[in-house]
């Protein structure tokens, strides 16, 4: 009897906006308007990919490729509905993700270090399968 309606439990989570549960960060919005070009409250795949090319790689450029593989992967793992559009609380969720990865000593805190490990990872090129 109750067996439909706990089936359709993680559908209706799914469902419910999460903006109104969890409040956003205000760091993090700062950061969000920033990329919201039109300012509409959403990030498209166009603002994020102006966002990756304006992003700060210290001394070195990124190389335009890497650019465009960047956004891709950040977009489709923010896009957590896959409707085309990252919401503020999907790009928390995002962030949240990221710091417990790179928060490699989980002590809560993303120290300059583990900041400097994360963001060489992310310049340093692609593992290029071996050629034959
Ligand atoms: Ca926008
Ligand atoms: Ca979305």
């Amino acid at each position: 009897m109750f067996r439909p309606l706990l089936a359709a439990l993680p559908v209706l989570m799914l469902a419910t906006p999460m903006v109104a549960a969890q409040a956003i960060d205000p760091k993090l919005k700062a950061e969000f308007d920033r990329s919201d070009a039109n300012h509409d409250g959403v990030l498209t795949r166009a603002e994020i990919d102006a966002r990756v090319a304006r992003m700060d790689v210290g001394k070195n450029k990124m190389p335009p490729g890497k650019a465009k593989a960047i956004s891709t992967a950040w977009f489709n793992t923010a896009d957590a509905n896959h409707d085309g559009k990252v919401t503020p609380a999907e790009m928390q969720g995002l962030f949240r993700a990221l710091a417990s990865r790179y928060d490699t000593n989980h002590d809560g805190v993303v120290s300059l270090e583990e900041r400097t490990a994360a963001r060489a990872a992310i310049i340093a090129p692609a593992p290029v399968p071996k050629a034959r």
